[in-house]
């Protein structure tokens, strides 16, 4: 029964779309479920009348492909993924590609290419983004691994990924090893960030100038034809825009908790790992573990009393503040997680090309946005930009939003209304160009409680310095200079 020209691996509803889209551009797709019932509804249901094959068992998958086979998987990162690679390996051949398109934690796929590697079969770990939609219409895609493989995969990959206004796929290589669900996972931390600068605008607009739906919505509207232009400032101003059965905003019914599954933390945990700041996205994902904490929050809003008032003193154009606030945190964000990607690729030596990676997220994903052309750009003018923030487009664009950006920080500071997200994002742009922080102290400190030594303004870097702080003496260190 030869002749599928990719299998896919589980068939929960984002298999499901791909499978559906595969299909729609003329591949024949054979498909495998653990659960076979789930395989049988699928071919009855969404499927029936598409060129879909289904197969009851893996070695029917195997044996339904044509060499090398390319079987894509699709099921629940972690355990599932091994013990499914562990059940389809070995009735692979040399040569064949297994490709991951779960959010499978980047280590675990390096972890997986080298093993497979061992056995002659090519992994490929590809990030794919765009939720249940975008799978099914054109998600963006971010493969890596195998490099040997792209080859094989380019076409289909391509051909089912989201395209960009000027017809390009957004869907490339993007390195070895889990380089592509690296780039997943810092385009999630993205993601929470820019949830985060929105939540916090509307926040000022609702609390702070007492707005009412329609006009946040009306301002929404606008801001999406301008710089802000993206999925998530759109769908902002249809969800402001929602109106419940009684004709009330449907938000003001939805509990402020806010979950998360994990890729926010894990592009955190690894910024700090790399040790690359990601401050705003950290603030995003540490918002949502506050929102969270309801219980704590109602009663302490008892007790200490719940702060958030009006702003008194709004004045003229507060909201185009807030746009310019928003728009600055974005740029901030967005340098950092380039930041990280490019920590990345020293630490696992990735050669990533920036710019490509802004393209992906053009389209498709959920940080697709204007905006993004302006990244790439910058990469394309400098691909050793060192940060986003020095490219001229950017220098520009922050200098113009900064005085709003400052009066909308200051502002929500004084009448309680917090902004984690644009204060951190402020704090980071006015540490990073700081030619003396005062970490001197902090070093002079470690010195002082543990004799960690410190090196010194007026000698090369590299020379370290103890001081007898107390007098005491001792506390020398080996190789140091006594100050
Ligand atoms: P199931 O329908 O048999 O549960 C998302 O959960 C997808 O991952 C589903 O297709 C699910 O198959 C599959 N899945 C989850 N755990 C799995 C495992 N241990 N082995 C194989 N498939 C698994």
């Amino acid at each position: 029964m030869a002749g599928a020209d990719i299998g896919l691996i589980g068939l929960a509803v984002m298999g499901q779309n791909l499978v559906l889209n595969m299909d729609d551009h003329g591949f024949t797709v054979a498909v495998y479920n653990r659960t076979t019932a789930r395989t049988t509804e699928f071919l009855d249901g969404r499927a029936k009348g598409t060129k879909v094959i289904g197969t009851a068992t893996l070695e029917e998958l195997a044996a339904s492909l044509d060499s090398p086979r390319r079987i894509m998987m699709m099921v629940k990162a972690g355990r599932a993924v091994d013990a499914t690679i562990g059940q389809l390996a070995p009735l692979l051949d040399e040569g064949d590609i297994i490709i991951d398109g779960g959010n499978s934690h980047f280590e675990d796929t390096s972890r997986r290419a080298r093993e497979l590697r061992e056995r002659g079969l090519l992994f490929v770990g590809a990030g794919i983004s765009g939720g249940e939609e975008g799978a099914r219409r054109g998600p963006s895609i971010m493969p890596g691994g195998e490099k040997a493989a792209w080859p094989q995969i380019e076409g289909i990959l391509r051909a089912i990924a989201a395209k960009a206004k000027d017809g390009t796929p957004c869907c490339d290589w993007v390195g070895p090893d889990g380089a592509g669900h690296y780039t997943k996972m810092v385009h999630n931390g993205i993601e929470y960030g820019d949830m985060q600068v929105i939540a916090e605008a509307y926040h000022l607009m609702r609390v702070g100038l007492g707005m009412t739906y329609p006009e946040m919505a009306g301002v929404f509207c606008d801001w999406n034809e301008g710089l802000l232009d993206s999925y998530l400032i759109g769908i902002t101003a249809d969800i402001l825009a929602h109106a419940d059965e009684q004709g009330r905003p449907t938000l003001e019914n939805i509990l402020d908790v806010a979950g998360q599954k994990g890729t926010g933390k894990w592009a955190v945990l690894s910024s700090l790992d790399l040790g690359r700041p990601m401050t705003l996205v950290a603030e995003a994902v540490h918002s949502r573990v506050v929102s969270g904490m309801r219980r704590h929050r109602i009663e302490a809003a008892e007790i200490l009393g719940a702060k958030a008032g009006r702003l008194a003193d709004a004045g003229e154009g507060f909201v185009d503040a807030v746009h310019d606030a928003l728009y600055a945190s974005k740029i901030v964000s967005y340098a950092q997680g380039f930041m990280l990607l490019k920590g990345a690729a020293v630490e696992y030596g990735w050669d990533l090309d920036y710019g490509s990676i802004a393209r992906l997220w053009r389209e498709g994903c959920i940080i697709r946005a204007a905006f993004l052309d302006d990244i790439a750009a910058a990469f394309d003018r400098r691909p050793d930009l060192p940060s986003l923030l020095l490219d001229k487009f950017f220098i520009d664009a922050l200098g113009r939003a900064e005085a709003g950006w400052r009066r909308v920080v200051t502002a929500a500071v004084g009448i309680g209304i917090p902004v984690p997200a644009y204060s951190s994002a402020l704090a980071f742009y006015d540490a990073y160009r700081s030619e003396r922080l005062p970490t001197n102290l902090v070093s002079a400190q470690r010195d002082y409680f543990g004799a960690h030594t410190y090196e010194r303004v007026d000698h090369p870097r590299g020379e370290f310095f103890h001081t007898d702080w107390a007098g005491t003496g001792g506390g020398a260190i080996s190789g140091s200079y006594q100050a």
